[in-house]
């Protein structure tokens, strides 16, 4: 399976509010180094750089005026004199949505965050695009006949949305290589969400659309991060009534629930008949993650990937979460390496 990477991964590095105290973030660039060299060490296959998109590729899936407000923040944000990474502390909350675009730094951070655990430094926005980059060249790929590929990217995306950053994403890369596929001409994409997280983000783009189902098997969001979307009512609304499938699993789940969750997701991705299949592979699900809570094992991923193989659908996969920094990249290859022997 060929592999897409940039270094440009290692211009973002940062810090995180957690537990009331701002610490190095768990999103950190040693986690993309370790998955590289398990690829190379697994002889996955080679590896390659990401070709150079147009910013148009990210407005597809992001509002134009996030788009800017990424490129421009740490700009605005030091020009005030400040050295620490970019952090918001005000929200427009629920009474206040519609409130209009500020136009001060703070204001904007508040505006286009979901939490604070999404720092924007000096080498974030080249960070974020060659990471979007890495995720439309792979797509590329699979679009010229390749019947799958893997997209290493840093930063993680599926918590970005339309209009906000948050969960260490910034632009959506899942969401971005799907609207490629649908500008080059498909019909139907799937997108399936592995990563212990909901993909509020990849959610909240595709919500109200039938060209692109969304499935996403994660911690219940009751007492799962990010709290606020996640659960199986949210089915999709207007023309997107029907597209959208979560499956919210307890604490503690294991490889056999996971599993149930997984073939049911898959049956109706095959049903749905896609023309590509886009997996948000998060390995955050294993058990000794620091910050989730389900018990899979690193055989486990070898099985999910051969379960994910059974679909027999065009397969980009998408680096996302996974912050048990020593087993990352054997969880993340084996995936893949499960997916090849099934293929
Ligand atoms: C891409 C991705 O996996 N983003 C995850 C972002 C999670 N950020 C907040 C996590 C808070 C977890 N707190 C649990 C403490 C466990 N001791
Ligand atoms: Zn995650």
């Amino acid at each position: 399976m060929l592999t897409v990477f940039s270094s440009s991964h290692r211009l973002h590095h940062g810090t995180e509010l957690k537990d009331g105290a701002l610490t190095p973030s768990f999103e950190k660039p040693q986690r993309a180094e370790t998955v590289l060299a398990r690829v190379r060490s697994s002889g996955l296959g080679e590896v390659i750089g990401e070709q150079r998109h147009d910013r148009a590729c990210y407005v597809a899936a992001h509002s134009e005026r996030y788009v800017s407000f990424l490129e421009n923040a740490w700009d605005e944000w030091s020009a005030t004199g400040k050295t620490h990474d970019a952090l918001p502390l005000v929200w427009p909350v629920r009474d206040l949505a519609s409130a209009p675009e500020p136009g001060f730094i703070d204001g904007k951070l508040g505006f286009y965050a979901m939490d604070a655990g999404s720092p924007i430094t000096a080498g974030t926005w080249e960070a974020v695009r060659a990471s979007a980059d890495v995720a439309l060249t792979a797509m590329d790929k699979v679009l010229d006949g390749h019947h799958s590929a893997f997209a290493l990217c840093r930063p993680p995306g599926h918590h970005a949305a339309r209009e906000y950053m948050g969960g260490y994403c910034y632009l959506n890369n899942a969401a971005i290589a799907a609207e490629r596929c649908l500008a080059q001409g498909s019909q139907r994409v799937a997108i399936l969400d592995v990563d212990f997280h909901h993909g509020n983000g990849t959610q909240n783009i595709f919500y109200d659309r039938p060209d692109v189902f969304f499935a996403s098997i994660h911690g219940d969001p009751h007492v799962s991060y990010p709290y606020f979307s996640g659960y199986a009512e949210e089915t999709g609304v207007g023309a997107g009534e029907g597209c959208n499938a979560n499956y919210p699993l307890a604490r503690g789940t294991t490889w056999s629930r996971f599993r149930e969750a997984l073939e049911h997701a898959l049956a109706r991705i095959v049903a749905y008949r896609p023309e590509q299949l886009i997996i948000s592979l998060g390995v955050d699900t294993f058990e000794d993650d620091p910050i989730s809570h389900f018990r899979l094992t690193s055989e486990d991923f070898l099985r999910m990937g051969q379960c994910i193989a059974g679909a027999g659908l065009p397969t980009l996969f998408v680096m996302e979460g996974g912050y048990m920094v020593d087993e990352i990249g054997i969880n993340a290859v084996n995936t893949l390496q499960g997916f090849e022997a099934n293929t």
